[in-house]
């Protein structure tokens, strides 16, 4: 994306001295113009989707939690009844254009192992002769999917798991493998446990991070440009922006993360498993209660998560309803109040299809981003400490964009305690101009809206301020 070009001349550094790391030893961070550009793209695509998506299960702990060994050995053969003939690149990439989205973020490999792309590293992906789909012209997802999204000018995104239940040495390095919902002190037992076999089995600790880093390295060298590394979950006592405790661990993801950024110098990095080394928070399913001072991203699944046994980040089957529209506008339009990027989840079928609801859903956001979208795209967090009881605020240079969810009744008006004298008042829909007034004591405006709202849920009002503030 342009901003690669910038960011290379402005990286700056932060210095890591670790006794394993290479002479450069530093980690750097990604820079402020690449984390901006970022920023401004606001909202994107989350895309879980490979093997697993035929079991319509939607959850993928179901795995470990749920199913008997017996079962779990079968869900290690879904590699060889894989085949989404109507898998469509091009399609995927449009819908996420047409719905407003400004970058991908798809699963690469999730826990359960299965690659979508052309590893050498393990036959458990979909160009192996044991997967139906790499029979196909051009079996390897990942670059069809780099290929038209970039086509149609999004940002690139791979998430990667750090867990990989099907890896021989995996069994050792992470509790989740203990199966059942683990007690705390079932929990704290698999840490120590599997900080143990760091040290007792070095030399399973450095396969299983040498494929990691293979994995990692493929990735990043054979798919050209690619904007974010989106790791999940953790290597031995990690967690999402907390130390990794274990020296050799710490060094081991200090090595990798280095490798990454020497591949792809300006790419950014989530804060999962990376210590403290990543770009960007990563709340999962809900909104931070206060503002992050830095930069975030809420992740959220377009189904309901809790309709059908548990998660909704995979396919839950043809009939899975997808969020109301009023619940996705509302938390959107929150996470954009705060400054925060918002990463839309679709699940599709194993055929390769979107799900119905979620076609739907994603032409509704689309319709409303179409006339809204001045509001969302470059704009940073609301500016003033008021939250409005009528909706919510973003900013960009001089402009506050009033998000009015609580439509005033006929007669009534909504007002708002702006900082300075206001130029103009203007609906984005049809930039109707809108009238306001300033209340006795100037300390508020008061705006008079039309009687009936531009949109059933969320209605944008663009306010010009004289002064800076
Ligand atoms: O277990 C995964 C889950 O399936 C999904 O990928 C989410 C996405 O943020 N991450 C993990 C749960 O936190």
């Amino acid at each position: 994306m342009k901003f690669r070009s910038i960011c290379t001349a402005c990286v700056f550094v932060m210095c890591v001295t670790a006794v394993y790391a290479e002479p450069d030893s530093d980690v750097s961070k990604a820079s402020i113009e690449t984390m901006e550009e970022w920023n401004d793209w606001k909202f994107g695509m989350f895309i879980h989707w490979g093997a697993w998506s035929q079991t319509e299960i939607g959850a993928i702990w179901h795995m470990w939690r749920e199913d008997t060994p017996e079962q779990r050995a079968q869900r290690f053969k879904l590699n060889e009844t894989f085949n989404p003939v109507k898998f469509d690149a091009t399609e995927w990439a449009r819908m996420a254009k047409a719905a407003g989205m400004k970058y991908l973020v798809f699963t690469t490999k999730h826990h359960d192992g299965f690659c979508n792309w052309d590893t050498k590293l393990t036959g458990h992906s979909v160009t192996d002769p044991a997967c139906p789909y790499s029979k196909s012209p051009n079996p390897d997802i990942v670059k069809n999917l780099v290929e038209a999204y970039r086509k149609e000018g999004l940002g690139i995104g791979f998430y990667y798991s750090h867990i990989d239940w099907h890896h021989p040495q995996a069994m050792l390095f992470s509790e989740t493998y203990l199966g059942g919902k683990l007690t705390r002190e079932q929990r704290e037992k698999a840490r120590t446990k599997e900080l143990a076999n760091v040290d007792s089995r070095p030399e399973d600790w450095k396969e299983f991070v040498q494929f990691e880093k293979g994995q990692v390295r493929e990735l990043l060298t054979n798919y050209g440009e690619i904007d974010i590394l989106w790791f999940d979950i953790w290597w031995p006592s990690g967690g999402y922006s907390v130390p990794i405790k274990h020296p050799k661990v710490k060094d081991d993801m200090v090595d990798l993360l280095k490798m990454a950024r020497g591949l792809q110098p300006g790419i950014i990095i989530n804060n999962r498993g990376t210590d403290f080394f990543g770009d960007f928070e990563t709340p999962e399913q809900k909104i931070p209660e206060g503002a992050p001072s830095g930069y975030w991203e809420t992740n959220m699944t377009m189904t309901d998560p809790y309709r059908r046994h548990g998660g909704g980040y995979w396919y839950k089957g043809s009939d899975a309803p997808a969020k109301s529209m009023d619940e996705l506008l509302n938390v959107m339009v929150k996470v954009f109040s705060k400054g925060g990027n918002f990463l839309l989840n679709v699940g599709p079928a194993p055929d390769g299809t979107f799900p119905k609801a979620a076609v739907s859903r994603l032409k509704d956001l689309g319709s409303w981003m179409n006339t809204n979208s001045e509001a969302v795209y470059g704009s940073k967090r609301n500016p003033l400490g008021e939250n409005p009881d009528w909706g919510y605020i973003t900013r960009k240079d001089q402009n506050l964009y009033l998000f009015v969810f609580d439509w005033p009744k006929k007669g009534e008006k909504i007002t708002l305690a702006v900082p300075g004298k206001i130029k103009s008042a203007r609906l984005l829909k049809g930039n109707k101009s809108v009238t306001f007034s300033y209340d006795s004591g100037e300390s508020r405006v008061e705006f008079t809206l039309p009687n009936k709202p531009p949109h059933p849920i969320a209605s944008v009002i663009a306010i010009e301020v004289e002064s800076r503030f």
